[in-house]
């Protein structure tokens, strides 16, 4: 009897310990992490904007019906390198250590992945990693080399680099990696991403682990090659130019100096592919021609064939002038557009696999970009500035469990909370007690109301001088202002009323109506730049060289 006693006991704690792990997985849902590169808000329909009613963006667009949009989602950085580095830490740039796109990313540091691994999650990325070095924290990992490719793009997989070789993960940016390492898949980066994400999905080894799994496209990043069966999907579209299309900058001295203008910095061949003549083939100025020389023969025909037509028109029509000018956005938003529905396509995918698994139920998704991008505003393509477009950062979530059909937030975040508010979700929010994002989780669970989450976020950019020469600068903005500082190469401030001006053309630094209001914002930032651990010598980097203009183009 005793011995039947004893069986019982140990049979039911037994029970009861695996009936705690069956609900601590069950708390901990899945997280599927989709992050376009450059994507702008003005090119996602659910944002509601005049250009985004012909944003080819349905399956986004679910993720904001099923769940959460966030119409103050910002960067702390925006630029690729620096954003990720900010996502995977939740720590500022200057703490994280990956300041510009050609710094090195210390791995070693404590990540979201690692933390989740330790949490019990089966962890991957698949896609753009762009921060040199291999990943880590991850199960599985299968990376683009560099910036990647549109066309039949290299990957870099765990399973062919066997002996990783510690000091890889801090190797120099002009050493990315061994070219040994690559692999050429053939196909469209897009879909290819999409379709190792999905497969990785369907070869998990425990389908009772919950996963995070971060789905990192290459579209739409510059040069905005579409897929084949996209290269006419807008040939007859007449999109709205952006107001501010000719803008002249004044005074905004780091803006009039920028070599970011769509009419005047974009490359004719390589980016707005654009022929040399009527009739020929040979694109115009093309000065990285692998993205084109890397296309097999018949994607080439394909590719060729599709642009024919409208290159034939544009040599007929003789533009100069402003006309060529808007000619050029027109051509940038058709192709940059284009290879937004491919990315949307593989939202799609994702999303009906996981309804189709009934995955869904426990899974939270998110959708973002690295950054935002100018889709013409101020006549620019590109990013960096801390002006609203390139930003804002889009965001929608869904979780059925938790986040409500059709929510709103208008909370200001930034990505620097991304991190703690997936720790947050995957109950594991005790580990992001040393970043220096905040989960924004009780927001979305309606514990905090969106008002008083944060009242000021900030906002450092420092690539300078490098491509497209925008200056060093750092700023604050609340919901009312923003102010920012130019330095390094200039000494400028620049201070907007954003409810009166939200497009950013009237700097009213000068202004003796808003005197106290700068006096009072610029203490602010004093205080947030201290919170945040902003030294002085941060802001000194070693010269480098400028990027000469030397490129022709069509006038
Ligand atoms: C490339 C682009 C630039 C872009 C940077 C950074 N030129 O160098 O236009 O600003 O990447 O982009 S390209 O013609 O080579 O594409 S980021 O998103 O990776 O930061
Ligand atoms: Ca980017």
């Amino acid at each position: 009897l005793y011995l039947l006693l004893i069986i019982a006991v140990s049979w039911s704690c037994e029970k009861k310990v695996k009936k705690d792990v069956v609900d601590e997985i069950l708390q901990k849902p899945n997280i599927v992490f989709i992050m376009a590169d450059d994507h702008a808000i003005q090119a996602i329909s659910a944002y509601g904007n005049e250009l985004s009613k012909y944003a080819p963006t349905p399956n986004i667009d679910r993720i904001a019906k099923n769940g959460a949009i966030f119409n103050r989602s910002y960067c702390t950085n925006s630029i690729c390198g620096p954003s990720r580095a900010v996502i995977l830490t939740g720590k500022h740039s200057h703490i994280n250590g990956f300041r510009q796109n050609d710094e090195k990313f210390n791995g070693y540091q404590q990540t979201l992945p690692k933390i989740l691994q330790k949490s019990g999650y089966q962890t991957a990325i698949i896609g753009k990693w762009h921060l040199f070095g291999y990943p880590q924290g991850f199960d599985y990992w299968e990376i683009l080399n560099d910036q990647g490719n549109y066309y039949n793009p290299e990957f870099i997989r765990m399973a062919d680099t066997v002996n990783i070789d510690d000091s890889r993960v801090n190797v120099s940016a002009d050493k990315p990696v061994d070219i040994k390492d690559t692999i050429t898949v053939n196909g469209y980066a897009t879909d290819i991403i999409t379709h190792k994400a999905i497969n990785w999905l369907k070869n998990q080894k425990n389908q009772n682990q919950p996963f995070f799994l971060m789905v990192h496209h290459k579209a739409p990043h510059r040069n905005w090659m579409p897929a084949p069966r996209h290269l006419n999907k807008y040939d007859s579209v007449k999109f709205p130019l952006p107001d501010t299309y000719f803008d002249k900058h004044n005074n905004q001295q780091a803006a009039k100096e920028q070599m970011q203008t769509i009419y005047k910095d974009m490359y004719e061949g390589h980016d707005l592919k654009m022929t040399k003549s009527y009739g020929s083939t040979e694109l115009a100025h093309n000065p990285w021609t692998k993205d084109f020389d890397r296309m097999t023969p018949e994607q080439r025909k394909i590719w060729d064939s599709a642009y024919q037509a409208k290159n034939k028109a544009f040599h007929k029509a003789n533009l100069h002038g402003e006309d060529l000018a808007r000619w050029k956005g027109q051509r940038f938003l058709q192709d940059y557009l284009a290879t937004v529905a491919s990315v949307d396509e593989g939202v799609g995918e994702i999303l009906d696999y996981l309804e189709k698994t009934g995955l869904d139920e426990n899974t939270l998704v998110i959708y973002t970009s690295d950054q935002g991008f100018y889709l013409g505003e101020k006549g620019w393509f590109d990013k960096r500035f801390m002006y609203e477009e390139s930003f804002r950062m889009p965001l929608l979530m869904q979780y059925p469990k938790s986040i409500k059909p059709g929510t709103q937030v208008n909370a200001l975040i930034q990505n620097l909370d991304f991190a703690p508010t997936m720790l947050d979700f995957a109950n594991a929010g005790e580990y992001a007690k040393n970043m220096q994002g905040i989960s924004f989780k009780p927001v979305l669970d309606g514990k905090i109301k969106d008002d008083d989450f944060k009242d000021v976020i900030y906002y450092h950019y420092y690539d300078f001088p490098s491509f497209h020469m925008v200056k060093k600068h750092y700023g604050i903005r609340t919901k009312k202002y923003k102010i920012m500082h130019f330095y390094d190469d200039n000494d400028a401030w620049e201070f907007y009323d954003m409810e009166a001006d939200p497009y950013e053309l009237n700097n009213l630094i000068d202004s003796q109506e808003y005197e106290s209001v700068i006096i009072s914002m610029k203490r602010k930032l004093d205080s947030v730049q201290k919170v945040y651990g902003v030294i002085e010598k941060e802001f000194e980097r070693a010269p480098k060289e400028k990027v000469e203009k030397t490129y022709e183009y069509f006038e």
